[in-house]
């Protein structure tokens, strides 16, 4: 998914944005203590809804701010690594329990920044109180094996250990979920982190920090590092004493990550969208295919990962299903997302609008049909904020852009097929491997078709988005590299495996191992 930025600029156009008197100052984290960052750059964010609604500024933080919350993570470290792992995980039970609490306050905050509807930063909120509910158990759970060995009176085990200083890089449409499912297990497993969220997204940030420290985590454990990517991202990758690096966020901005981390021979894992494909099959119960077409592709304005952007629907059905469609999405409500009326809130931001217009008109010169949606609304207040038609394109080839490329907005791409062949192959047919869905009622189908998609995950006859805590989340292709999150997977990528051979006998002899 795209990772943008506001600049500076932006509070000019804005005005002074302190109209609502709500406007947060906010600091970086670092060794236990809230610092103004030292860049000298000002970075504002907005309600995507209402850009005269200023949600938050600070001065991000510069190349000195990050080395000195990684040395305050490295300082750390040692006495983090020595408290036991059921204590670790009963501080984030404790963070659980304020996240719980402060749920709709929270959900607010969200939508006010990342402007999702407020049902859906609800939904945010759960998923990802649930998800540090998931790993602070771990804390119990942190367990090795033991292995029968090949030597009368020896004993085999192993031992799961932190790597050191992890740092968390995190993009800006799940600003609770994701930082909550990469720093609750890094944190668990006794690492001390650097989180880097989008610097879209740093007032939830903010809170989210602030509720750990308030759980109980030792200064230096959890350090929050906001600024440009261009300024900090990269040394949160190479300084030597960062171990590992969990990165959500662009494609391009990914690879670099695992370059870099690669050549310092670290360990890396990097999610990095999709272009996830929902099929809906000549048998299918079209009602529930709806439900979850509609959640899938224009659900959080379709800024999602996992979003369901292309739609390839079986010839028998596909008049009636389209039709079905259409008329759902010009039902569709749109506008600020704490309204409850509203079904679609707006683009996170003026260069993410640009990008979905941008596709728009990629789609149409490539020659597919466009059915609805299409412009940018500005009527009245809506004018304020960034909001788009939600969009369909009917006679989509794998030839065109808006088929291949992550668009990251709410423009569903169509296209039609007549055999299962057909349809594997334009499911596989595609640079990304996240997530997709299959609609049928045929049990062959859909086995058959969960075995043979390329992906990480699979759905039947649900839609391509979400996960949950106890299984593993991620993809294949472009859509990702490294472990899997979230699950056991998501734990055991912060730790090193210990293999201990331990000889009772007590007496020398000849080892008979090679
Ligand atoms: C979801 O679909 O609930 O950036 C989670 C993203 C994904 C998370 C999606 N990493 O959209």
């Amino acid at each position: 998914m795209p990772t943008t930025m506001k600049k500076q600029s932006d509070s000019k156009a804005a005005g002074n944005g302190t109209k609502t008197g709500r406007t947060l100052a906010l600091k970086q984290y670092i060794g236990g203590q809230w610092l103004a960052g030292t860049s000298g750059k000002e970075i504002v964010s907005y309600n995507p809804a209402n850009t005269h609604d200023m949600v938050a500024h600070f001065i991000g933080a510069s190349q000195d701010d990050a080395k000195q919350a990684i040395e305050a993570a490295q300082k750390a470290f040692p006495a983090w690594k020595r408290t036991p792992a059921p204590q670790r995980g009963r501080i984030l039970a404790k963070a659980a329990q304020i996240f719980r609490e402060r749920r709709d306050e929270l959900a607010r905050l969200m939508t006010r920044e990342e402007g999702k509807i407020l049902s859906e930063a609800k939904g945010e909120m759960d998923k990802g109180t649930t998800l540090v509910d998931w790993f602070a158990g771990e804390g119990l759970r942190l367990m090795g094996t033991t292995a029968p060995s090949e030597l009368p009176d020896n004993l085999l085990y192993t031992l799961r250990q932190p790597l050191g200083v992890v740092s968390i890089i995190t993009p800006w449409n799940f600003p609770f979920a994701i930082p909550a499912w990469k720093i609750s297990p890094a944190l668990v497993a006794g690492n001390t982190v650097v989180f880097k969220p989008a610097s879209l997204v740093p007032a939830l940030a903010v809170k989210f920090v602030e509720i750990l420290a308030e759980a109980g985590l030792p200064p230096g454990v959890l350090n929050l590092v906001m600024g440009a990517g261009s300024s900090v991202g990269d040394i949160l990758v190479e300084h030597p004493a960062i171990k590992a690096v969990s990165f959500t966020g662009s494609n391009a901005v990914g690879r670099r990550v695992h370059t870099l981390a690669g050549a310092r021979g670290i360990k890396v894992t990097c999610e990095m969208g999709g272009k996830n494909p929902a099929v809906v099959w000549e048998d299918a119960d079209l009602n529930l295919a709806l439900g979850g077409v509609m959640k899938g592709a224009f659900g959080s304005t379709g800024q999602r990962c996992t979003a369901t952007s292309r739609l390839i629907v079986h010839e028998a059905v596909a008049d009636k299903f389209l039709k079905m469609v259409t008329d759902e999405v010009r039902k569709i409500k749109i506008g600020d997302g704490l309204d409850p009326a509203i079904g679609l809130g707006p683009a996170v931001d003026e260069a993410q609008l640009k990008t979905d217009l941008d596709y728009i008109e990629a789609g149409k010169k490539d020659g597919a049909k466009l059915v609805c949606g299409g412009k940018r609304v500005q009527d009245g207040a809506l004018a304020r904020g960034y909001f788009i038609e939600p969009t369909v394109f009917d006679g989509v080839k794998p030839t065109h852009r808006i088929f291949q490329e992550e668009v990251f907005g709410p423009v569903l791409s169509v296209t039609r097929v007549k055999t299962y062949s057909e349809m594997l192959s334009l499911v596989n047919d595609c640079a990304f491997g996240l997530t997709c869905a299959i609609y049928t009622r045929d049990l062959n189908v859909a086995m058959k078709f969960a075995d043979e998609a390329e992906v990480g995950m699979v759905h039947v006859n649900s839609p391509t988005i979400g996960g949950e805590a106890q299984v593993p989340f991620g993809g294949v292709k472009g859509s990702g590299v490294g472990e899997r999150e979230m699950s056991k997977e998501g734990l055991h990528f912060f730790t090193e495996l210990k293999t201990v051979f331990v000889d009772y006998t007590g007496a020398r002899r000849e080892s008979n191992i090679y």
